[in-house]
């Protein structure tokens, strides 16, 4: 089965996070941490070195140097979640997290956008596991269903405001 870990800068950052392991729980394997580029550089070069994941999600918050240390450690994709809640809302994350020098990519989502993290994950291990790549169609008939039934709802709302004007 294929592995993520991810990984969060603080236990701050949970709520924002929390939507990456809930998209990715039952597909493949997660591994969750705390651990800080800045405050626990030591811890984090240890579990980055020593496991086995395909896979790390990072999230952090201010200057996020997360996701880029982690990909100086490994040559395993790395998905780097910039996260709000700074006095500059989450934009000096985004500027650390992607602005990455040659040669040491971190793959950057939106701001706060963890679920997109965990979804570029299962496409990236789609490749080979057949599981994720699964859960990927599956998730893209589930969001081409909601926006039919968005659409549908829609234009009946419409229908009833145009019918009640007709009777004005
Ligand atoms: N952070 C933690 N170590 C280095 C950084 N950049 C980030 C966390 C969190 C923010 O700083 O990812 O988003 C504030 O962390 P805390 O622990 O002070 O609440």
């Amino acid at each position: 089965m294929s592995k993520v870990m991810i990984i969060l800068g603080s236990a701050s950052d949970r709520n924002q996070m929390e939507p990456a392991i809930w998209q990715l729980t039952n597909t493949v394997e997660t591994e969750v941490h705390i651990m800080s580029a800045h405050r626990t550089p030591e811890g984090l070069r240890e579990l980055v070195m020593n496991s086995d994941a395909d896979v790390f999600i990072a999230g952090a918050g201010m200057a996020a140097a997360l996701p880029g240390s982690i990909a100086a450690l490994t040559p395993r994709p790395v998905i780097g979640v910039p996260l709000s809640g700074s006095p500059m809302n989450g934009l000096d994350a985004l500027l650390a997290i992607a602005q990455m020098p040659m040669g040491v990519p971190v793959a950057t989502v939106a701001i706060d956008g963890a679920r997109n993290a965990a979804i570029l994950a299962l496409e990236i291990l789609g490749v080979k596991d057949d599981k994720a790549e699964d859960a990927i169609y599956k998730f893209r008939e589930d969001l081409r269903r909601d926006a039919a039934e968005k659409d549908r709802l829609f234009i009946e709302h419409i229908n009833g405001i145009k019918k009640e004007r007709t009777r004005d």
